[in-house]
C-alpha cells in the first residue's frame, strides 16, 4: 500500500495533480515573458489597465493598482482559506494521542504541521494585500471573519481521520486546483504549493479507509460510519448553490474563481464514485446515478439550511472550535513576545557588526 500503490487512473488526486503541474508551468513562463500588456502609459485608465491584465490572462501583483473590491474580495477569500487551515488543524489534531500506531502518529502529525504551514502561506499572500496577520488573526478571533464550515464537524473515530483525508482534502483540492490560476500572483503561487501537498493528505486518508475496509467487519463498518456522516458536510464545502452564490459571478469576471461552485462539486462527486468502489464503500446516496446524456453522476444536494447555519456559527462544534483557537492564541503569548524579542536583539548584533 505504499509507494505508487495506485495506477494513475485510480490514484486520489492523480489526475488533478497533472493540472496543478501544468499551472506551475503556466506561471514560470508567464514570468519569464514578462508582461505582454506592459506598464500603464502615464494618460492611460488604471482601471482599463486592470481589466486589460486579467483579459491577457496574466498576474496582478501586490504593486499594481487594483479596484477596491477586488482587493477586499480577495482578502475575504485568503483569509478564510487561511483561517480554515488553521482551524482545520483541530478536528485532526484530535487524534494525534490516538492514532493507532507509531506510524500513524508521525504521519497525523506531519499532515497537521502541514496545515499550519498552508495557514502560514495563505496568511503571507493576504498580506501582500496591505492587512497584517494580526489584524487577520484578531478577525477570526472576533468572529468576524469565517473559516470552513467543515471543521465544525467532530471527529468521533479514527476511520474520521480517514474521511477527512479523503474526502475533505479531496474537496480542498478540487477546489484549489483552479485557483493556482487565479489572476492574484501571490494566491496562485501559494496553492501550487498547497496543492502539492493536499494531495499526499488525500492520498494518506484513501489508504486509512483502503486499510480498514480490507481489515475485519467493525473496521468496515467504521468507515462506511464516516463517509456516512462526512459525505454531505463535505459537499456542501464547495459553498451554496450557484444560484445563491453572492460572490461567484464577480470573481469568476475578476478570475479569481475559475469555475462555479456548483461546477466543481459536480466534479468532486464525478471523482469519488470510482473511488468509494475501489474502496468498497457505499456513497449514502440513493439517487446517484450516472447520467449518460450529462456524462456525470446525478446526486441529491447538501442541506443548504444546514450549512447557512453552520456558517452563522450553529454547527456542532463551532463554539468549541472558536474557544479551542482563542486558549492556544493566548497560551501562545510568550512565544509571539520571545520571537520579536530574538528578532530584535538578531538585528541590534548585525547593526553592531556592520558600524
Ligand atoms: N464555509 O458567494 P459564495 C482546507 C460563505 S479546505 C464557510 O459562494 P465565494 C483544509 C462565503 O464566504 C477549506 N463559509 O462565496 C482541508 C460567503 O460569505 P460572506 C478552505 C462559506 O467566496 C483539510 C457566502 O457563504 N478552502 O483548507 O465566492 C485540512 C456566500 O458564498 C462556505 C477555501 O477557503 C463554506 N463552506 O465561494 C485542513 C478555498 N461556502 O463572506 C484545511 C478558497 C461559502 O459573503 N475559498 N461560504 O459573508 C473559495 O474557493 C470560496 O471562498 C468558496 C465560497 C468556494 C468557499
Amino acid at each position: 500500500m505504499y509507494g505508487n500503490d495506485f495506477s494513475a487512473e485510480d490514484a486520489p488526486g492523480g489526475g488533478l495533480l497533472g493540472e496543478v503541474e501544468a499551472a506551475e508551468v503556466a506561471l514560470r513562463e508567464a514570468a519569464e515573458r514578462g508582461r505582454r500588456v506592459g506598464a500603464p502609459g502615464p494618460d492611460q485608465d488604471l482601471a482599463a489597465y486592470f481589466a486589460e491584465v486579467i483579459e491577457a490572462d496574466q498576474k496582478i501583483e501586490p504593486r499594481d493598482w487594483m479596484p477596491e473590491a477586488y482587493r477586499k474580495t480577495l482578502i475575504r477569500q485568503i483569509a478564510q482559506h487561511a483561517h480554515s487551515e488553521i482551524i482545520g488543524m483541530q478536528p485532526e489534531g484530535n487524534w494525534i494521542s490516538r492514532a493507532p500506531s507509531l506510524k500513524r502518529k508521525a504521519i497525523l502529525l506531519a499532515k497537521v504541521q502541514d496545515e499550519a504551514g498552508h495557514g502560514l502561506y495563505l496568511y503571507a499572500a493576504a498580506e501582500t494585500l496591505g492587512i497584517s496577520r494580526d489584524e487577520l488573526v484578531e478577525l477570526l478571533l472576533n468572529g468576524r471573519q469565517k473559516y470552513s464550515s467543515i471543521f465544525n464537524y467532530p471527529t468521533l473515530t479514527w476511520a474520521d481521520v480517514g474521511a477527512i483525508g479523503w474526502l475533505v482534502d479531496g474537496a480542498a483540492i478540487v477546489n484549489q486546483v483552479p485557483l493556482c490560476r487565479c489572476s492574484y500572483g501571490p494566491y496562485a503561487r501559494a496553492m501550487i504549493r498547497v496543492c502539492k501537498e493536499e494531495s499526499f493528505h488525500q492520498r494518506q486518508g484513501f489508504e486509512i479507509l483502503h486499510t480498514l475496509t480490507h481489515g475485519t467487519g467493525a473496521q468496515k463498518a467504521m468507515a462506511q460510519d464516516a463517509l456516512d456522516r462526512w459525505w454531505y458536510p463535505s459537499l456542501a464545502m464547495f459553498g451554496p448553490p450557484d444560484t445563491d452564490s453572492t460572490h461567484s459571478a464577480q470573481s469568476m469576471a475578476w478570475k479569481i474563481k475559475r469555475f462555479s461552485n456548483d461546477e466543481l462539486r459536480q466534479r468532486f462527486v464525478d471523482m469519488c464514485v470510482q473511488q468509494a468502489e475501489i474502496l468498497g464503500l457505499t456513497i449514502p446516496d440513493p439517487g446517484l446515478r450516472w447520467n449518460e446524456s450529462r456524462q456525470s453522476y446525478d446526486f441529491t444536494q447538501p442541506d443548504y439550511d444546514e450549512l447557512m447555519r453552520v456558517i452563522k456559527g450553529d454547527g456542532p462544534c463551532n463554539r468549541q472550535r472558536a474557544e479551542h483557537r482563542r486558549r492556544a492564541h493566548d497560551e501562545g503569548t510568550w512565544v509571539r513576545e520571545a520571537a520579536v524579542a530574538y528578532a530584535a536583539k538578531r538585528a541590534e548584533k548585525k547593526e553592531k557588526v556592520a558600524a
